[in-house]
């Protein structure tokens, strides 16, 4: 049975031009293992980049945060914040960490293995939906809050802002925020590491529909939808869309709904919001927060960037 705010914000989603379903429900447990295998894609270049920066500068991030406690939220298979608990534990003999994820099992499984391999580390697995549940995670100061992966640029702006005010009302005056961010490129690079030869990504993309029907009982058959990525140059985002291939019809018994769709039709499944540090920064702005410090590879592909509470 649906949660009566579930129920809700589905509702608004598809009633939206054109429908949309969150990008949150990509990551049931095959979603968060597809994911996975995205991230190893010769096209995606995201992870190895965000990996190689970590590589080089978690002495550098750790130093300029001033953190005794790292809060990865959306921590997925939890792989980076590695980089930074050892570059932390160099530092601090017994640092925190605190693993924020929707997926239970991807978040029991990494913390285990964390808690394993650091000992020292005290480790907290809290399981919640960062646009609703930001509360869990409770006030602290002299924390990093850390989204890997360019999961932010999954929150588009408007929309999405909601998550970084509910975010910025648990951060302390001395906590910071270190955002991955895929940097604004040429859009053949961006639009092929949405579109891989392999067709992971679409798989992904489709598991959407498969989340959707448990959720809410509907019957929405995969076989009638066709993956579509692109990217949009006013917004400077990445979309991800399910496009009907056939007509067909379905019935959505937990919101009450039928839902029509004739070929071309299309569900809107994801944003990926690709930014400059000067965009990021007048799109913190408004919740508070300015850019303070900004590590980009050589090629400038990806960045993480430092955030801090701005006092002026
Ligand atoms: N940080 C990892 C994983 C990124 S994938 C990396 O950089 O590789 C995005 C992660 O965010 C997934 O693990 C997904 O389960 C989680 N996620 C997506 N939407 C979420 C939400 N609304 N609340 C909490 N976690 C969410
Ligand atoms: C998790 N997030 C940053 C990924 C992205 O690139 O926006 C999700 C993804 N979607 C398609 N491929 C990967």
């Amino acid at each position: 049975m649906l949660d009566a705010a579930t129920a809700e914000s589905l509702r608004a989603g598809l009633a939206s031009t054109p429908p949309e379903i969150s990008s949150k429900y990509l990551y049931d447990d095959h979603g968060s293992e597809l994911f996975e295998k995205i991230t190893y894609l010769p096209e995606y270049y995201q992870t190895r980049t965000e990996i190689g920066i970590l590589g080089e500068r978690a002495d550098d991030i750790i130093a300029a945060g001033r953190t005794h406690e790292l809060v990865e939220l959306g921590s997925g298979a939890g792989r980076k914040i590695r980089f930074l608990l050892e570059a932390l534990v160099r530092k601090n003999a017994n640092p925190k960490l605190t693993l924020f994820e929707i997926n239970e099992l991807f978040l029991t499984q990494s913390a285990d293995k964390i808690r394993a391999d650091f000992p020292q580390v005290e480790v907290r697995g809290v399981v919640g939906d960062l646009t609703t549940d930001m509360e869990r995670v409770g006030r602290g100061d002299g924390r990093m809050f850390i989204i890997f992966g360019g999961t932010f640029g999954n929150f588009p702006p408007g929309k999405g802002d909601g998550f970084l005010k509910s975010l910025v009302a648990q951060m302390g005056e001395n906590d910071t925020l270190l955002l991955g961010a895929d940097i604004v490129k040429d859009p053949a690079i961006l639009e092929a590491a949405y579109n891989d030869s392999q067709g992971v990504t679409a798989e992904f993309n489709l598991n959407t529909l498969n989340g959707f029907n448990a959720l809410t009982g509907a019957n929405f058959d995969t076989g009638n939808f066709e993956h579509r990525a692109f990217f949009d140059t006013d917004h400077e985002w990445i979309e991800m869309r399910l496009r009907a291939t056939a007509p067909n019809t379905v019935t959505v018994p937990a919101l009450d709904m039928t839902l029509d769709f004739k070929p071309g039709d299309e569900i809107r499944t994801e944003y990926s919001c690709k930014y400059t540090r000067e965009s990021l920064g007048r799109r913190v702005a408004a919740a508070g927060l300015g850019v303070d410090d900004w590590f980009a590879d050589a090629d400038n592909r990806f960045a993480l960037a430092l955030l801090r509470l701005r006092t002026d």
